[in-house]
Order: C-alpha cells, then structure tokens, then sequence
C-alpha cells in the first residue's frame, strides 16, 4: 500500500477556519483561554471531533479529549496542543498542532485503518497563560502539577476567576484530568523562532525545553510634581521599572538565555506626576536549571538594591518550570518517521514553554517543529510555508502510527 499521506490543503483550510475566531483588524488571532473566542474556537474544534467519529471528552479544567478507538483497549497514543492564544497570536501557534492531530484522523478514517492502540487527540486549557498564569495551566493540572481546585481558583489579569470563566463558556467537564494517561505524547508546533528559517532547514526534533521563571514586580514610590520635585528627593516607581527592565534584558545577555519585561503599568501614567507604582512582569528562560536559578537570584539581589533606593518592592511568583529533556525513544521514532520522507531533521530545544512539557510528567514525550517565516510568533504576521506543514503532518502522522503499533 501507498504510504499514507496528510492533505496538506484541507489541513492549511482548517487552520484559515480556525484562525478566523477572534480575529482582530490588524490579523491577529485574540482567543484568550476561557474568553467567548476561545469557547467558539472549541465549539469549532468539537465539532470537527465529532464529524470524524472521535468520542469527545472534557475534563475538569476544559481540557478537550478527542479519542479514536484502537484494536486493543491500551493505552493511548496522544498528540494535541492548544488553541488559546495571546492577544496578538497568529493563526499556527498551538493550532497546528491540534489540527494536524486531526487531519491525521481523517487519513486513517479514510483510509479505513485501525491501529492497535487507541488515538486521542488533545486540546490543553490555557496554555498561554496570558489571561491566567501559569502558563501551561491545563496540561499542568494534567499532569498532576496543579491541583484541580489551585487552577479553578486562579483569578485573571481581568479579576475573572477561572472556574467561573469555565463555567461560563460551558466547558467545565467531569473527567478527572490526567485520567487517560498516554502510552506517549508527540506534539507538533511552530518554531517560533529563527533557527529552522535561518538554515533552510524544514523539520526539527525537539530533544529539549528552556526552563521558565515568570515573577509579577510591583515597585511602590511617591507620586509628585514632574516639576517641582528635585531628583534626590524622588521616589521615581518608573524609574525603577526602567531600570528593572534593562537589568532583566543585560542579565540574559550576560548569562545567556532570554529575559524580557513584556508588561509594564504606571500609576497614575501621567506626563508632569511622578510614578507612584509599577506593576511589571520578567519572564526569564534558560535551558540550564542552575543558570536559571542564578538568574533569579540576581533578580532578586537587584530588587534589594531598588529597596535600598527608597522604592517599595513587592514580587509575586506567576509560573516556573525546570528545563525538560524529552525522551530519546520517542525523538528516535520522529526521526525515523522524517528519514522514511527522505527528510532531514535537526535536533532542537524549544524556547517556548509547551504543554508536551507537561506531558513528558506522566509519559514519553517529544516534539516536532516546522520554520516559522522570519522567525515571527505571538504576531499576526506568523507564517509557515504549507509545504512545511503538509511535511510535519506527515512526520506526525508516520510517528503516531509507529507508537500505535507498540506492544505493551
Ligand atoms: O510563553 C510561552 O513560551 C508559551 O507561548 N506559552
Ligand atoms: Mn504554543
Ligand atoms: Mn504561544
């Protein structure tokens, strides 16, 4: 028999489909976990589910199970990802890769193959964790790293409680999370990054995960006239938040690995008042465990500095994570899958936090990147080529059938 084949159109037709919830003026995708966009793009997702005979499972945190059945009643094989997306998402982030665990579903249906095991195909909750952090929310109470009740309780950038949210959208589900444990995790994604674009390469096997540190910094100065008030007499919250952020940018330039200071609030955010407070966000990534704790550290120290200055300073821990190795075993079978395509793949680490890190908790788990054009995600102006993603359904697509057939 022919070896079996994704269509890549229906597949790039899917995501156009999908990419369309929550689009904004300027391109992008806002499908903010738990929002009404995120609920009609699940609606959206279900119903595809369902149109190819896949029996729908939602658990206590919205996480979306789509299972196909197998010859043998074992564990499952499982791909997925997330739909949510940050306020300014393309249309691939997360989506391909729950997409093409469908489009590898309707091959087999068309085809009329059963595998041995059973297939799911997942849908993780929030993993952004944009509106609610931490990010990766879902697949953590998933993997049994956040209790059900800690994530139904976590409260919004915007007040709104999650649980309440869930509700509201209608996807609050009865299966315990992390009831179906996979016999392995493949996940297919977007780059993100430059690297694969950069050489020309068009596939990467994720052997690694930077670890992730998010802290919430609230500096407390004195509001005062922008005029009056001398410099030495200044208790100056945006100065503090000014130095904060190119502390944050020259430490990961000094250690290496990433340090950003994506959000940043001033009160009263008024041309002649003086900063009284600075609420702002560092997200720090490093894919060494010790340097990352080194970093914070250095954080840390920094803000006792700006305390020293005569600012009050206030850190709240919003997410952390340690660097993941993902298993050999199951990168091997992705490179194998790529090789049998007569494809080169190149070993990767993923700068971005993923649910598969979760994932890699309670079972094997790897993943498999396609080229992000010019490197671009979190922008509307994400792009990949569809040669490259009809190329990563089909390593997709060989890698689960390969996992299906192993016997327990
Ligand atoms: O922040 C991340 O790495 C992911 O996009 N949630
Ligand atoms: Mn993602
Ligand atoms: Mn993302």
């Amino acid at each position: 028999m022919e070896p079996l084949r994704c269509d890549g159109r229906r597949l790039m037709g899917r995501l156009d489909q999908l990419g369309a919830v929550g689009r904004l003026e300027d391109g992008s995708c806002c499908r903010l976990a738990l929002t009404d966009e995120d609920r009609q793009g699940r609606d959206l997702v279900v119903s595809w589910m369902r149109e190819l005979g896949l029996e729908v499972r939602v658990d206590r945190v919205g996480n979306l199970i789509g299972l196909r059945r197998g010859s043998e009643d074992l564990p499952p094989v499982m791909t997925g990802s997330h739909i949510d997306t940050v306020a300014t998402g393309g249309p691939f982030d997360g989506c391909l890769g729950v997409l093409a665990g469908l489009e590898v579903v309707q091959v087999l249906n068309e085809h009329g193959v059963t595998t041995r095991r059973p297939l799911a195909v997942a849908v993780f909750t929030n993993e952004e964790g944009v509106r609610f952090q931490p990010d990766m929310a879902g697949s953590l109470v998933y993997a049994g790293g956040l209790p059900v009740a800690e994530a139904l309780a976590l409260v919004g950038i915007d007040g709104r409680r999650f649980g309440a949210e869930l509700e509201r959208i209608g996807y609050a589900g009865t299966l315990e999370p992390g009831a179906i444990v996979p016999h392995a995790f493949v996940e297919l994604h977007i780059e993100q990054g430059p690297i694969l674009d950069q050489e020309g390469e068009a596939l990467g096997a994720v052997a690694n995960l930077q670890g992730i540190s998010w802290t919430e910094v609230t500096l407390h100065g004195r509001a005062n006239h922008a005029g009056t008030t001398p410099m030495g007499l200044r208790r100056d919250a945006g100065h503090g938040a000014a130095r904060l952020a190119c502390f944050v940018h020259d430490l990961a330039q000094e250690l290496g690995g990433v340090g950003t200071v994506g959000s940043l609030r001033l009160a009263p955010n008024l041309i002649n008042v003086i900063a009284r407070e600075a609420v702002a966000t560092v997200d720090l990534r490093h894919a060494d465990e010790q340097v990352l704790a080194a970093a914070e550290r250095r954080l840390e120290a920094f803000l006792q500095d700006l305390r020293a200055q005569g600012l009050g300073v206030e850190t709240r821990r919003l997410a952390r994570t340690e660097p993941v190795v993902f298993d050999p075993g199951t990168v091997r079978v992705i490179e194998q899958a790529a090789a049998s395509l007569g494809q080169r793949i190149r070993p990767m680490t993923s700068g971005a936090g993923q649910d598969a890190q979760m994932l890699a908790r309670i079972c094997p788990a790897a993943m498999i990147f396609v080229p992000s054009q010019g490197g671009v995600s979190h922008n509307p102006a994400e792009r990949t080529d569809p040669r490259h993603v009809q190329l990563g359904a089909d390593v997709l697509l060989r890698t689960l059938l390969t996992l299906a057939e192993e016997r327990p």
